[in-house]
């Protein structure tokens, strides 16, 4: 009963953008026993698309949005320890970045978290990452992986000129290339000649997996 009332009040705070107090209710659902990622799946991210939805219908606006979303990072820093605790040995190296012109993080953080989590190497490039900066990103890491997050219809066309720009710097066969966010999909991804697509952070961790293993 206590855990269904911490976690109800975890879910408010994050739709009410009440940042002072989603890290100690998400602490708070955790001592009563409730795992990380039934936290994250069963109640922030839930939490987030309600916001979303209010958004859309005209009941919230940006500012709104964007201390839901610092709610919500209050409280993934507390899960985070957790959520990565499982990595153990090196799986190979990834760097991941949102797109030029979209500032959405908070997708493209747990993907890394995760990757993180799961043994690989990862350079966060941050959000608002140019094609170039993806080149040179590229050069000076070399990683296997080059994973890439969109959630604007109006910037995931952006992911194409990542691919051409890798192509044209003649790195394009030295990495393989992975794309996620709300606007994707598997069609999508294949049409820009991306190497995969995620739907979500544990997908990516599994896709990842698969093309690092098909690299070694
Ligand atoms: Co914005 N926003 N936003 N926003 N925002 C959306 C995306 C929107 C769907 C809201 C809506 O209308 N319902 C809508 C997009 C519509 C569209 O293009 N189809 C929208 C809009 C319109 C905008 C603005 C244009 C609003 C305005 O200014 N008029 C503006 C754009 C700013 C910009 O980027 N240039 C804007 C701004 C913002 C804030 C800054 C206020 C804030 C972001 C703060 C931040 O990220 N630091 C914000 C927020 C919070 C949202 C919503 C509410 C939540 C996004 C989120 O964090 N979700 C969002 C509505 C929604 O998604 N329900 C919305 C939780 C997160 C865990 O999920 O990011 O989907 P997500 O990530 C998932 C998967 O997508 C996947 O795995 C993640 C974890 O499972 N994934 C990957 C993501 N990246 C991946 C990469 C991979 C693999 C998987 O690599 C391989």
């Amino acid at each position: 009963m206590e855990e269904q009332q911490a976690l109800a009040d975890l879910r408010n705070a994050v739709v009410s953008g009440d940042m002072d107090s989603t890290a100690s209710l998400a602490e708070a659902a955790l001592t009563q026993g409730v795992g990380a990622a039934e936290i994250l799946n069963g109640v922030l991210i839930p939490a987030m698309d309600e916001v979303g939805t209010r958004y859309e219908s005209g009941e919230l606006f940006v500012p709104e949005m964007l201390v839901a979303a610092e709610a919500m990072k209050r409280a993934l820093n507390v899960l985070r320890p957790l959520l990565m605790e499982e990595g153990i040995q090196p799986e190979g190296r990834v760097v991941i970045g949102t797109v030029e012109g979209d500032l959405h993080d908070i997708g493209k953080d747990l993907v890394a978290m995760l990757l993180e989590g799961a043994g690989f190497e990862v350079t966060n490039l941050g959000v608002e990452v140019t094609a170039s900066q993806f080149v040179e990103a590229v050069r000076e890491y070399g990683p296997d992986i080059v994973a890439m997050s969109a959630l604007l219809t109006t910037t995931m066309i952006r992911m194409p000129e990542v691919v051409s720009a890798l192509t044209a710097a003649g790195l394009r066969d030295q990495v393989r290339v992975i794309v996620g966010g709300a606007p994707l999909s598997a069609s999508y991804a294949e049409e820009i000649g991306a190497d995969g697509y995620a739907p979500d952070a544990a997908s990516a961790v599994k896709l990842a997996r698969r093309l690092a293993v098909a690299l070694s």
